[in-house]
């Protein structure tokens, strides 16, 4: 039976990703700080596909606490075939002049040194079975950069060089590498960033229809169900209605 480790599991792209891997057999570690959620969402799954999962509830911001949840978990749920670095967030959209510090913060403590600590403990999982797959989640934002982006589309753009920078570090170990960069995704991503306003939320889909979660997590299990010889080294996935990160065609 195959593994599939999902960050940022209790909602949106990591909770389609769940559902998706679990129809398909995997067996899953979810992680996520929301804990009666996240517990919500793998009895759920468990139910429906009869599959096993384990979940952590962590916040991969905090490395030793992160740490310790991936390091007790039991020998035979360390062989990871899938690793989906999901968990991530957008604080704010502000000029950078007017940007708050924690949001900052937030934001690369989340979305960058987070992927990085996941990565480091399961890439070495993956290097001593010689074997693995990490789909790193960037964005549009990780592309370009639009108005008022300026730090959230930085972590993004670290999310690109950091996906490049494991390709080649991993290559000689066997383990595949791939960026999948969403434009907008209706999930609690608006709902987050403008902090819990969801009218504000609702407005960024106003006009226009955007993607769905499950739209994101079927283009991964197409990167992660390619032949053994073929790697897909990123995507970039738009609605139809979205030219670029700023450029949208509303009704
Ligand atoms: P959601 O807000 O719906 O989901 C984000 C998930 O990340 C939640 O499960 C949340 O769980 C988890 N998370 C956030 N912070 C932490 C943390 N510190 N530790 C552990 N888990 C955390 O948003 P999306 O599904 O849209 O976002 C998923 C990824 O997709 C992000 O990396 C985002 O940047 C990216 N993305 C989203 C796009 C969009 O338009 N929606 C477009 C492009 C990229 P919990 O709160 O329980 O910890
Ligand atoms: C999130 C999508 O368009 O807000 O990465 O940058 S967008």
């Amino acid at each position: 039976m195959k593994t599939a480790l999902i960050t940022g599991a209790t909602s949106g792209i990591g909770e389609a990703c769940a559902d998706l891997f679990a129809a398909q057999g995997y067996r899953l570690i979810l992680v996520a700080r929301r804990e009666n959620l996240l517990k919500e969402v793998a009895k759920r799954l468990e139910d429906k596909y009869a599959i096993e999962t384990k979940t952590l509830v962590a916040d991969v911001r905090i490395h030793d606490d992160l740490s310790y949840a991936l390091e007790t978990l039991p020998a035979q749920w360390k062989q990871v075939d899938v690793l989906i670095n999901n968990a991530g967030l957008s604080q704010g959209l502000d000029p950078i002049d007017k940007g708050n510090i924690s949001d900052w913060d937030t934001m690369i403590d989340t979305n960058v040194k987070g992927l990085l600590y996941v990565t480091k403990i399961v890439s070495n999982w993956m290097i001593s079975q010689k074997s693995g797959h990490i789909i790193n989640i960037g964005s549009i934002a990780g592309q370009e950069v639009y108005p008022n982006g300026n730090v959230y589309c930085a972590t993004k753009h670290a999310v690109d060089a950091l996906n490049k920078g494991m390709r080649i570090d991993l290559l000689p170990h066997g383990i595949k590498v791939t960026a999948i960069n969403p434009g907008m995704v209706e999930t609690e991503f608006s709902k987050v960033r403008f902090k819990g306003d969801e009218g504000r939320a609702k407005k960024v889909y106003d006009g226009l229809e955007p993607l769905v979660a499950n739209d994101i997590a079927e283009a991964i299990w197409f990167a992660v169900s390619r032949p053994a010889h073929v790697n897909i080294n990123d995507m970039l996935i738009m609605p139809a209605a979205q030219a670029t990160g700023a450029i949208i065609k509303r009704n």
